[in-house]
């Protein structure tokens, strides 16, 4: 194939070859118009039916849509163009030819259900706007390990096949492992605490987790996306610093680097969150979700928070803020409690107004405290021997917290359903594409 030129490249003057998917062919009786879609735009192509080879024009205009091609020829400007440019074909190559009825409509002009798209996720994301939430995704990445690295964090990959689960039992997907029974990571908790350890001090992990949710909801998800972090030798409000700084991070880099995609999302007011987060305690929390009436049932403290709940206090604050101090027993057992208050943990949870985005907390580092945790979450710590056995040979005090990223996009975007987060959603009812 001839050099190829990216179609917003194509300037007047220039004699190029372009490559990319037929988005329309408009026949106007004399002349026709086909339009060719590429990464980086569209492009009309102009078939001037009398006064060029038949053959050409046969070709350029009888192809299906969505099918693949190649067009080498003059570009001029045009005023009328779409793109202010026009190109005039001098030859036209089917490279792939389309079927002629689609599962879906990539212009957008016929709209599809979640379902739909989701099935037939290669041609939705021909849509830009569809596009655009995955640059998005990519960029918030991107700045997101760019941060970590410029605290000095470490990242790392931990096993996803393990033989233990760290976040409460029912949740686990079970698989078979050479005949043994083995899981599905649930998160690298136990992993990226062990490297706290392990002189890399400051680690971050970019990864995969798995969870057999119950419930079928827009915001859960059975294979996630998680962002980890830990590190030796920080305590739980320097951990928040950290979350907080990240998640700045992210915003910043999406509305400076992704001004195309906000604008095809239709955001003229992309926000970035500024000012410090505020640190609620638990009990303010359950306090002033209990003020705004918004809850038929009055909280208690020990009660963990509903959907319900987390919208009332999220409407009450309106932007993101933590919530701090969370009673022990509804805490995991890694999580440390208060020297002077074992009732009162050192966990802390970050909320969009939306929803919870992250979990963490400072650790439990000593043996002792540690095995109790264990039993008293009616968790066997033998089986955890691995684990806790570490945190005989010199475990330094640490804290960490995990994101879920698509989360993270889906409150940043105000989508309505996690589902448009993913490229290839596992849920209930979803084990392909
Ligand atoms: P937690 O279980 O709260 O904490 O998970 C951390 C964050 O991950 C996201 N998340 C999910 N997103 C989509 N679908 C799911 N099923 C799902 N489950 C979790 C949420 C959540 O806040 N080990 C701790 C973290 C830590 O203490 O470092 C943990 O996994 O945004």
């Amino acid at each position: 194939m001839d050099e190829r030129t990216y179609t917003a490249d194509a300037e007047p003057g220039d004699h190029v070859t372009v490559a990319g998917w037929v988005h329309e062919v408009r026949d106007l009786g004399g002349i026709a118009f086909l339009i060719l879609r590429d990464k980086s735009g569209k492009i009309q192509v102009k078939f001037e039916k009398d006064e060029m080879d038949e053959d050409l024009v046969e070709t350029g205009l009888n192809v299906h849509r969505e099918s693949v091609i190649s067009v080498t020829g003059e570009v001029e400007a045009e005023d009328r163009a779409p793109t202010g440019v026009e190109m005039l074909p001098g030859s036209v190559e089917v490279l792939n030819e389309a079927d002629a009825e689609l599962p879906l409509d990539p212009s957008g002009k016929v709209d599809a259900d979640l379902s739909t798209r989701l099935d037939n996720r290669t041609l939705d994301l021909r849509k830009k706007e569809v596009q655009a939430i995955f640059e998005i995704r990519a960029e918030v990445l991107r700045a997101v390990r760019d941060y970590f690295r410029s605290i000095g964090s470490t990242e790392i990959n931990t096993p996803k096949i393990v033989a233990t689960g760290t976040e409460g039992g029912t949740e686990l997907f079970p698989i078979t492992y050479f005949g043994e029974e083995a899981f599905m990571n649930q998160s690298p908790q136990l992993f990226k605490q062990l490297m706290v350890g392990s002189g890399l001090e400051r680690v971050f992990e970019v990864g995969p987790i798995f969870r057999a949710e119950e419930h079928n909801t827009p915001r859960h998800l059975n294979e996630a996306t998680m962002i980890d972090f830990e590190s030796a030798f920080i305590d739980h409000e320097e951990a928040m610093d950290v979350c907080e700084g990240t998640l700045k991070a992210a915003y910043e880099a999406v509305a400076e680097n992704c001004t195309e995609e906000l604008d095809l999302l239709g955001y003229d007011d992309f926000e970035t969150p500024d000012g410090d987060f505020p640190r609620l305690t638990y009990e303010e929390a359950i306090e002033r979700i209990n003020a705004t009436g918004e809850l038929d049932e009055q909280l208690v403290y020990g009660d963990d928070l509903s959907t319900e709940a987390e919208r009332a206090l999220g409407d009450d604050v309106g932007g993101h803020y933590f919530i701090t101090d969370w009673p022990s027993e509804i805490k995991p057992f890694y999580i440390q409690d208060y020297e002077d208050d074992p009732t009162t943990s050192k966990g802390f949870d970050l909320m969009h107004p939306r929803m919870e985005l992250v979990s963490g907390g400072q650790r439990e580092h000593r043996y002792g405290a540690l095995v109790e945790g264990f039993e008293q979450q009616g968790l066997d710590p033998e089986q955890f021997d691995y684990y806790t056995k570490m945190f005989k040979y010199g475990m330094p005090p640490h804290a960490g917290w995990a994101y879920g990223v698509e989360r993270l996009i889906m409150t940043m975007l105000g989508l309505e359903n996690i589902r448009e987060a993913v490229l290839f959603p596992r849920d209930r009812q979803r084990l392909s594409p």
